[in-house]
């Protein structure tokens, strides 16, 4: 869940860091209210994002879920969450 610019940073390290030219899927989806972007916790995406230009576009009218896009880019889009592919995932420790 990228919500500062801090995190973003982190996640650009770990994807990068993993595979510089995969896409990644991130805590991020519409879901539920069409164009209403949540978080995995639920919160709102308010005031930070880093949506590449153009997106989030709902292309096909099925784009739910939010991803990285490869190295070079490091923005967000929205796509199919029915793809599979790789994902950044946070957890908080006891
Ligand atoms: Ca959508
Ligand atoms: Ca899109």
């Amino acid at each position: 869940m990228p919500k500062n610019e801090d995190i973003h940073q982190f996640c650009l390290l770990l994807k990068n860091g993993a595979d510089a030219n995969s896409k990644f899927w991130i805590g991020l989806t519409d879901v539920g209210t069409e164009g209403q972007w949540r978080y995995a916790d639920g919160t709102a995406v308010v005031g930070f994002n880093k949506w590449n230009t153009g997106e989030p576009n709902n292309s096909g009218g099925n784009e739910g879920c939010g991803e990285y896009l490869p190295a070079g880019n490091d923005m967000w889009n929205d796509l199919d969450c029915t793809r599979p592919q790789k994902f950044i995932c946070q957890t908080i420790l006891p």
